[in-house]
């Protein structure tokens, strides 16, 4: 009976399903009416449906989301819930790339706080802002990213839209790739930030990994990488981490971008530039954005996603934007144009808060600065504790095996080369909350902890395998 229940439910939802498509494809739905009620009144216990000629009554005790199983835990916010719930004095949180004080606590950037009372000084009201967002932060970002007297932005190549934050740039930006460039690839590094896939799965973009770490030598396998993006089909997109990759750690040196460039122009395949860490990566806003920049003076079509979260601390505001260069001002309209349709109907137009902080802030001289200095002070703490776990366990493990791959890192995170059974023991043994792929968060760590996460880490390397 219990079967037979279900069979109509999941028959009952695939129905819904397929006519929700044949709207999508323009033919005539079929007629599917849900009668809630029977002649007596409303009845607790059924639920028919009529659909064209046939009719079915579903009870209602078996749930019509029956047949959605349960999802796993995400990889990396998954790892805060499981710290949260975690009673022990000695965990440590070093799973998502969030920046924390010596106090292992969080950070609200002092400039922030003055942007945000100059906001209430000012009365700002809470209108809603164009689908494109606030003007004054799109070009505020722009210039940012390219420097405000790049000839992309004087020559009004440049549609820039703002978007939620790093992940709702991307998910725009593949969109209009899924829009716009049918059946176009796009080449992500392996291993890359646990997001990106699903952004562009979700967005029915296809991919494939194009090589980036070598383990062996805890290094960029560069000749790997080149070797994927020649062979990729022409005009593919190239996913890139404009700096401070995540999760190894790893960027290419300068001469490296220069060949990648080259490869790219080569197949003409269009990048697509991640930059979640402008700032964050070197402590200067300028030379975290050079491999963006290299690809834009070449003339090249780039497209770029970029996020507040890191640099400034916004993360809970949702706050970066999407802009795609083109090589003439009327491309660039007509971009423009389609992003703002695809923004559209997914969330009609973005949040105002942290687009003014933004604005702002890189509006005014002072507050600029400030957030410079604030800006250098948290990427000096998070390299000071890099070396200074670097030195620990280097000073403890007597087996000789070299960790300096800890220090040639940069970024917030240290890709540690742990398996998942050791990762697994880093959490389950010492309460250190980090990712399965050995990522930890150097952002989480403090100076007082630098001794205890040193011993774990040689512990869980020597003794699991
Ligand atoms: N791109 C990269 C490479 C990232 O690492 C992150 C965030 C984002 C984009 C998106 O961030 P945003 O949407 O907040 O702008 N990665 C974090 C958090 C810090 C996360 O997974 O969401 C991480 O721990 O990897």
């Amino acid at each position: 009976m219990a079967s037979s229940l279900l069979s109509v439910a999941s028959h009952t939802l695939s129905l819904a399903s397929s006519s929700s498509l044949e709207t999508h494809t323009g033919k005539p739905k079929l007629g599917c009416n849900t009668l809630r009620f029977n002649k007596e009144g409303p009845n607790p216990f059924t639920n028919s449906r009529s659909c064209g000629r046939i009719s079915m009554t579903v009870a209602v005790n078996v749930s019509r989301f029956e047949g959605i199983p349960m999802a796993p835990p995400d990889p990396i916010l998954g790892v805060s819930e499981a710290f949260k719930a975690d009673t022990s004095e000695l965990k440590l949180n070093l799973g998502v790339g969030a920046y924390r004080t010596e106090e292992l606590q969080p950070y609200v950037l002092k400039v922030v706080k003055k942007a945000e009372n100059l906001m209430l000084e000012r009365g700002d009201n809470k209108e809603y802002l164009p689908i494109e967002g606030l003007a004054a932060f799109n070009k505020a970002t722009a210039e940012l990213l390219l420097g405000a007297d790049n000839p992309a932005i004087k020559q009004q190549r440049v549609a820039t839209v703002q978007g939620l934050s790093g992940t709702g740039s991307l998910r725009l930006g593949a969109a209009l790739i899924e829009r716009y460039f049918p059946g176009a690839k796009v080449l992500i590094s392996a291993p890359t930030w646990g997001n990106h896939k699903n952004i562009f799965n979700d967005a029915r973009v296809p991919w494939s990994e194009y090589r980036y770490y070598d383990p062996k030598t805890v290094g960029l396998d560069f000749e790997g990488m080149i070797e994927d993006i020649k062979s990729a089909p022409e005009g593919s997109f190239v996913l890139l981490h404009g700096c401070a990759h995540n999760p190894t750690g790893i960027d290419p040196t300068p001469e490296q971008w220069e060949k990648i460039a080259d490869v790219i122009q080569e197949k003409n395949h269009i990048p697509f530039f991640d930059v979640a860490y402008q700032g964050f990566a070197s402590g200067s806003l300028d030379a975290d954005a050079a491999s963006v920049r290299l690809f834009v003076s070449r003339g090249l079509e780039v497209l770029v996603a970029q996020s507040y979260s890191k640099n400034l601390g916004l993360y809970a505001e949702r706050i970066g934007a999407i802009n795609v260069i083109s090589s003439s001002p009327e491309a660039a309209t007509r971009v423009k144009s389609q992003l703002k349709r695809l923004a559209r109907p997914m969330y009609s137009n973005p949040p105002v808060h942290g687009a003014r902080i933004v604005a702002d802030i890189v509006g005014n001289p002072n507050l600029f600065n400030e957030w410079k200095a604030e800006m250098e002070m948290m990427a000096g703490r998070i390299k000071s504790v890099r070396h200074q776990l670097y030195d620990s366990i280097a000073a403890k493990d007597k087996s000789g095996k070299d960790w300096s791959f800890i220090v040639k890192q940069i970024g917030m995170f240290s890709y540690t080369g742990l398996n998942k059974e050791q990762s697994d023991h880093m959490t389950n043994k010492w309460r250190v909350y980090m990712t399965k792929d050995g990522r930890i968060s150097l952002a989480g760590l403090s100076a007082a902890k630098v001794e205890y996460l040193a011993g774990a880490i040689i512990d869980s390397f020597h003794n699991v395998s």
